[in-house]
């Protein structure tokens, strides 16, 4: 769909998300060979592996030229990607979901009980490793779990809630999904030994770069389609979940707004499904949301102020542009 990220043009980052690929499928190694099936599910099944990638770049921003991970930084990156497992294995049940990173979701292959043991198991992995890092990152890990339990929670309080509003929406993207971008940058940092004030730039770049990414996820779900996504499209509105473009419409009035109110605040599908998103899609909102993605991403650049002249820092910097880049092609379609 787009090009791939400039991360991955860092010379040793390809060979750290290596080991990261390693650790993560020796962290859930079981003594029960079907619990560890269970667990190395979606792991097996691949995804971008975009939050160990940013927990070792930014603990690379401590050279000028990036050097290869330390063992510690790669348990960090780890962590934070069990923690991410998780909390899809347990997001999947939430949304009764058939499909994830292309293949069978975790629950429907093995039915709810045990897709919420087997993400219970991820994130018990996460914190063990977690804790072998240190009391920051292990107190650090526990308090990014309950943000996403937080954001996921007031998520929950809107379904179906035509009347959700822009600030309930950006108080639950901020909990479930850039607390843990933030969390990744700022255990790089941590894990790194970089100075406190870098250490909160990167945090504060991972939570504007997250803002940016769910905004963008959300997005691309209103505009993309089955086969880009890997998954179903226009879901959340199936679900109820009215984000960031399908707010807009609805608080700006007129016609459109009228009609997309009569669809929604029930459970969506066939003609009246492809209404919503089509009234959604034409609006302009979409661009508008856009607009406010692009916004985080510019703030995430920002922020790099003292490392931006380092490789790791700069392709952070041009990770934040190219965020934008993912939807562009299909928005305007
Ligand atoms: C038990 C940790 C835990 C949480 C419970 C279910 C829940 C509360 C939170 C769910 C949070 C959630 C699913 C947020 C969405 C985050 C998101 C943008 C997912 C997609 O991330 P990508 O695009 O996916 O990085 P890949 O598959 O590439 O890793």
């Amino acid at each position: 769909m787009a090009e791939p990220s400039p991360l991955l043009q860092l010379p040793t980052l390809v060979g750290d998300l290596g080991r990261v690929e390693e650790l993560l499928r020796q962290s859930v190694q079981a003594e029960d060979p079907f619990l560890t099936e269970v667990a190395s599910h979606l792991i097996n099944a691949g995804g971008k592996r975009v939050r160990p990638a940013f927990a070792v770049t930014a603990a690379a921003t401590r050279d000028a030229a990036m050097a290869s991970a330390t063992p510690e930084v790669i348990s960090g990156a780890v962590s934070v990607e069990l923690v991410h497992l998780g909390s899809l294995y347990h997001d999947d049940v939430m949304d009764d979901a058939t499909t994830r990173r292309t293949v069978e979701s975790v629950n429907a292959r093995w039915g709810n009980l045990k897709a919420i043991l087997a993400g219970d198991y991820l994130l018990a992995r996460a914190s063990e490793i977690a804790a072998s890092l240190g009391t920051e990152v292990a107190g650090l890990l526990a308090a990014t779990i309950a943000r996403l339990c937080e954001g996921q929670v007031l998520e929950l309080q809107h379904t179906y809630n035509p009347a959700r509003t822009e600030t309930a929406y950006l108080a639950s993207i901020d909990g479930k999904t850039a607390a843990l971008l933030a969390t990744a940058t700022r255990i790089g940092g941590i894990v790194a030994d970089r100075p406190r004030p870098v250490i909160d730039q990167l945090t504060r770049f991972g939570h504007s770069y997250g803002m940016a990414f769910q905004i963008v996820d959300d997005i691309l779900d209103v505009v993309a389609t089955d086969e880009e996504l890997g998954k179903p499209s226009g879901h959340d509105l199936v679900e109820g979940v009215y984000t960031l473009p399908v707010i807009r419409v609805l608080a700006d009035g007129g016609p459109e707004a009228d009609r997309l109110g009569e669809l929604l605040g029930q459970p969506l599908e066939g003609a009246p499904l492809d209404e919503a998103r089509t009234i959604v899609r034409t609006s302009g909102q979409v661009d508008s949301a856009l607009d406010t993605a692009r916004a985080y991403a510019d703030e995430a650049a920002a922020t790099l102020a003292d490392v931006a002249d380092t490789e790791a820092g700069a392709a952070l910097v041009a990770a934040s542009d190219h965020l934008l880049e993912t939807v562009r092609a299909a928005a305007a379609r």
